[in-house]
């Protein structure tokens, strides 16, 4: 496998004041002392986060894109259902609980997870649907949240976990139930680890609207979108390769890996172009390429050296 040098990261530049700042942001939106209102009277609390070299050279998708048009099941399968049914979700109070193949299990409390090294990180986001953003991402490598319960040797993937709330989430108490709960998704430990993967508690300098996943979610910019699972509150390390939502629901459509890659067509439809949300023209979006592992190639080739093509996107 290929070393991977990550650019240098400037997290040691967040200073006492940003961390006391972020913190003290987060707290106000959990008293709701300080609001900032975004669509459907989600709470969005302003969030400081140190620059990153983690950039997009293509213009960012407009805040009102990214906060509703989104996925999100547990409240409704269309694109404007997260934001329009989210309302009564309540971010907070939250843990998240690491366990399984672990040292040291251990459950996160929101205010130590709002206190890990936040950076704001620009990236883009590629749905299997064929429509894409490019999102300003506020969080924190994953790696970092892994090191504090020390992984065994024998761990050697990544569970993960969204939060069942039926009474918070329309969509798990519908007649109809368009997927099995909870929401489940999964990675290989080394793509856990890698350094373009981050749990995101923001976007666009605030903490993360309900309909993006508040207070926690998942963001792995080189995989389809389906695998930046939402609202997390487990992390368990296995040794064996876990199930995963899309895969369970439909295994000749989705992938394990899942990774992007414009030269393998999904069964009812060609993966080698996208619909960049917020650009005008069809349906609102504009037409581009998709790129191998959605443009994180040079990065992240090196993760699959060996592996089935076909097997592996
Ligand atoms: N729990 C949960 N996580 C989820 C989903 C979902 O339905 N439930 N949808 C996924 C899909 S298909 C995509 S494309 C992204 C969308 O993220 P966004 O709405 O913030 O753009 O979230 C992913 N995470
Ligand atoms: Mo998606």
């Amino acid at each position: 496998m290929a070393a991977y040098h990550p650019p240098k990261i400037a997290s040691h530049e967040i200073t006492p004041e940003s961390l006391f700042m972020s913190r003290r942001a987060f707290m106000g939106a959990a008293a709701g002392s300080l609001l900032l209102t975004s669509s459907a009277g989600a709470i969005a609390a302003d969030l400081k986060a140190s620059p990153s070299p983690f950039k997009v050279g293509e213009p960012l998708t407009p805040e009102k894109d990214v906060t509703n048009y989104n996925n999100f099941y547990e409240f409704g399968m269309g694109k404007g259902d997260p934001a329009a049914n989210s309302g009564d979700f309540k971010p907070s109070p939250w843990t998240i609980k690491v366990d399984g193949m672990v040292a040291k299990p251990k459950e996160f409390g929101l205010d130590e997870l709002m206190a890990m090294p936040l950076e704001e990180r620009t990236y883009r986001m590629r749905c299997v649907e064929a429509w894409s953003m490019v999102i300003p991402w506020i969080g924190f490598p994953l790696a970092g949240l892994l090191d504090k319960v020390e992984p065994l040797g024998s761990a050697k993937y990544v569970a993960f976990e969204t939060v069942v709330r039926p009474e918070q989430m329309p969509g798990q108490s519908g007649y109809f139930q368009p997927l099995a709960w909870p929401y489940v998704e999964g990675l290989r430990l080394d793509e856990a680890r890698h350094p373009l993967t981050i749990l995101s508690v923001g976007l666009y300098g605030k903490t993360l609207p309900n309909q993006n996943g508040a207070p926690v979610r998942l963001v792995v910019p080189w995989k389809y979108g389906f695998k930046g699972i939402k609202s997390i509150v487990k992390i368990t390390l296995t040794e064996k390769e876990p199930p995963t939502t899309w895969n369970r629901s439909a295994p000749n459509e989705y992938g394990f890996y899942a990774n992007v890659n414009p030269a393998v067509d999904h069964p009812r439809w060609s993966q080698a172009t996208e619909n960049r949300i917020g650009e005008g023209g069809f349906f609102g979006g504009s037409r581009r390429n998709t790129l191998p592992f959605n443009g994180y190639a040079e990065e992240v080739a090196g993760l699959y050296a060996g592996m089935d093509l076909v097997k592996n996107f």
